[in-house]
């Protein structure tokens, strides 16, 4: 039995309505039935959402704690899919990985695809499927990384699902959500999805390789990023080339030795 959220760490399956990699649904699902239309099924999908946010929260400061105490530095990245964020690993991971101790944890519907891309480049790396869910949840967090050495640790980076929307609602005991946005997605990613970007220390811009191509407005996505965090810090990177990465993998290396 797990003392923090009183899961049984063994039989998830016959216990748990959510989800880890165990293939099972996640409860969190409930979040987003707003079948209920009477002011009491409101009131009750507002219940419901409140409670589970709560015990999100709890958990979330658990494992906060634990990441203060083993003085790992941890990093969400949010985006909507295909944005380039498992490529970015990659990249930050072969150029980082002989400097720093890094793991990943990486958060799919389904496949294990993107771990098996970290994998190869010999970094740890756990692979959560979280089944119709469409986030992490600090839960899933919490047992994820059970398997890594955390005394040994500098840095976790978890790809938390694509999604735009709601990953900006589940504190995973993160230091800092890092927002991917790819230039082909359209500058006014900010304004639609504010949440996302508000919650965000850093916005990192993504796929820059491809701007002679496309029509996107640079410094307005970053004014529009602006309008919604005013404090956002915005890296102009390109995953691909490489191009703008450095700033990156400073500011990277400076929250590792903080
Ligand atoms: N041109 C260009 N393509 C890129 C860049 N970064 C990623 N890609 C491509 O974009 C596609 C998606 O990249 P991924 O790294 O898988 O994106 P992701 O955000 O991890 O995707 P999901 O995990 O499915 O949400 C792949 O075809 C990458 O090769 C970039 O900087 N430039
Ligand atoms: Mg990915």
């Amino acid at each position: 039995m797990c003392t923090t959220c009183g899961c049984s760490t063994t039989d998830h399956d016959h216990h748990h309505d959510h989800n880890h990699d165990h293939g099972h649904t996640h409860s969190h699902d409930s979040k987003h039935s707003h079948q209920h239309e009477t002011e009491s099924g409101k009131r009750t999908t507002i219940a419901i959402e409140e409670d589970i946010l709560g015990k999100n929260n709890r958990l979330a400061g658990f494992n906060r704690a634990i990441f203060k105490e083993k003085g790992i530095f941890v990093l969400n990245l949010v985006s909507s899919p295909g944005s380039g964020k498992t490529t970015l690993l990659e990249r930050t991971l072969n150029e980082l990985s002989h400097k720093l101790s890094f793991a990943v944890i990486e958060g799919d519907q389904q496949t294990d695809n993107d771990a098996q891309r970290i994998a190869a480049t010999g970094v740890p790396v756990r692979q959560i499927n979280t089944g119709t869910g469409c986030h992490l949840d600090a839960h899933m967090i919490m047992h994820g990384t059970e398997e890594f050495d955390l005394d040994n640790l500098d840095i976790l980076l978890i790809e938390n699902v694509g999604n735009l929307v709601c990953p900006a609602a589940f504190d995973l005991g993160e230091h800092h959500k890092v927002a991917v946005l790819s230039v082909t997605e359209g500058e006014d990613k900010p304004l639609k999805y504010p949440q996302m970007f508000h919650n965000s220390t850093i916005m990192l811009l993504n796929k820059t390789d491809l701007l002679p191509h496309l029509d996107f407005d640079v410094e307005k996505c970053k004014e529009y990023a602006r309008r919604v965090n005013p404090g956002i810090i915005i890296f102009e990177v390109s995953a691909k080339s490489g191009e703008g990465m450095q700033a990156w993998y400073q500011w990277l290396s400076a929250g590792a030795k903080r």
